[in-house]
């Protein structure tokens, strides 16, 4: 064994999974919301020599020493996170979005305060209070939802539920939510009752990056996010905050909450910022929209019930109650046929989250590898016809037509270079 032995070699054993696993992703149609397809310059930073360095501490204040390398990439890094969202101050360092709001929590609220979020099976976050997440235990969660009828976020409610519970942190963002948020309403609830103002802007954060979505920096106090979503750029995460809360954000995220920060994962943050700046990409975030938006109309055309009745985002929310199908059955039946969507609970669904009565649907990672408004349609079908006649047949069929859609849209080559 030595340091240069290619991982084919080496390792067979996950040389041929991650083979599988390419092979997955290459043939089948991922309609996850939350997933994309990292560019390979991405992959080359994540993959880099800069794994192999230790870096506790901060650019300028570390507590090893060999880092004025790594202090520019994390600079670097900072500065273009800094330019793409125009915040006072960003910590890169969060492992995941999960370690971002915890992080950012912790910076903000001791043990027993009240957090107020969006509740889970309304489209919220986990993290977000949850009670079977550290957010709803080690914090007094209290959470609002969104109106059962309309399925959209009704902020005289928020306000009502603000103004009776007095939560310290108003948390706003979701996972499931089609429609664009009012930060600027719910920044005023905040103020209202002097709570601190965080967004969660993770799954929009390619949108906002670009225009397309409005910026919470504008009304937030502190903006998390992951930076693999709509941003398409490595699994990771990273918080934005006002000046005043700089410090006690980065002492939250270290020592308080992360040891050795990933370099390498920073560095590939840091392509992924970069590239979310050039033009190309602004035209991939429009282009993401008008997809779901496309997709969505014609799920509508073909009796599907959308929550909110569409999208102004990347996702869409079916509501399968009037198919008489659990969220549980369509996705086992779409991913016999490659299409990779999740069940989701929808507003008001008497199925547990395990059944769920939803299906989600994004387009951020369909639309990297250069699908437009035609290949949607014909997405639409491919999910109608499986969900109308799941025999073996149909089956068979469309999935020997999602293949060769597929393979039509080649995973990295059609992905747009920035
Ligand atoms: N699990 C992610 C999602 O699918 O929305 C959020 O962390």
């Amino acid at each position: 064994m030595t340091l240069t032995d290619r991982l084919e070699d080496l390792d067979p054993q996950i040389f041929e999974l991650i083979q599988r696993e390419t092979e997955r992703q290459e043939s089948g149609l991922e309609l996850i919301a939350s997933e994309n397809v990292a560019s390979r310059a991405v992959m080359e930073a994540t993959g880099s020599p800069l794994t192999n360095k230790y870096a506790e501490g901060y650019p300028g204040k570390r507590y090893y020493g060999g880092c004025e390398v790594v202090d520019e990439v994390e600079r670097l890094a900072i500065s273009r996170v800094l330019s793409l969202f125009g915040a006072d101050h960003a910590n890169v360092q969060p492992h995941s979005g999960a370690q971002a709001n915890m992080g950012a929590y912790l910076a903000v609220l001791k043990r027993g305060d009240k957090l107020m979020g969006m509740s889970l099976p309304h489209g919220g976050h986990l993290t977000h209070g949850s009670k079977v997440n550290h957010s709803g235990q080690i914090f007094d969660s209290v959470q609002y939802g969104v109106d059962e009828t309309t399925g959209l976020i009704d902020l005289d409610r928020v306000r009502d539920i603000a103004l009776q519970e007095r939560p310290k942190l108003v948390v706003a963002g979701a996972s499931a939510y089609p429609r664009i948020i009012d930060f600027a309403g719910f920044a005023q609830i905040a103020h209202e009752i002097d709570a601190t103002f965080l967004v969660d802007m993770a799954h929009v954060a390619g949108l906002v990056a670009t225009g397309h979505y409005p910026n919470p920096v504008d009304h937030a106090d502190i903006v998390t996010s992951t930076t693999h979503k709509t941003l398409r750029g490595p699994r990771g995460g990273f918080i934005l905050c006002r000046q005043e809360l700089a410090k006690a954000v980065d002492k939250s995220i270290f020592p308080g909450g992360q040891g050795g920060p990933l370099e390498h994962v920073i560095a590939a943050k840091a392509v992924g910022f970069w590239e979310a700046q050039q033009p190309s990409f602004k035209e991939y975030a429009g282009q993401v929209i008008r997809n779901a938006a496309k997709l969505g109309e014609t799920l509508l055309d073909r009796g599907y019930d959308l929550v909110t009745g569409g999208t102004d985002t990347h996702l869409i929310l079916v509501d399968l109650q009037s198919k008489a199908y659990t969220g549980k059955d369509a996705e086992e039946a779409l991913g016999r046929v490659g299409i990779h969507i999740n069940k989701n609970t929808v507003p008001g669904d008497p199925r547990s989250p395990f059944v769920t009565s939803g299906m989600r649907i994004g387009t951020p990672a369909v639309t990297a590898r250069g699908m437009e408004e035609d290949e949607m349609v014909k997405i639409a079908d491919f999910i109608d016809r499986v969900l109308v006649s799941p025999d073996d047949a149909t089956i068979a069929s469309v999935a020997a037509e999602v293949c060769d859609l597929a393979e039509g849209f080649p995973l990295y080559a059609a992905a747009p270079t920035p």
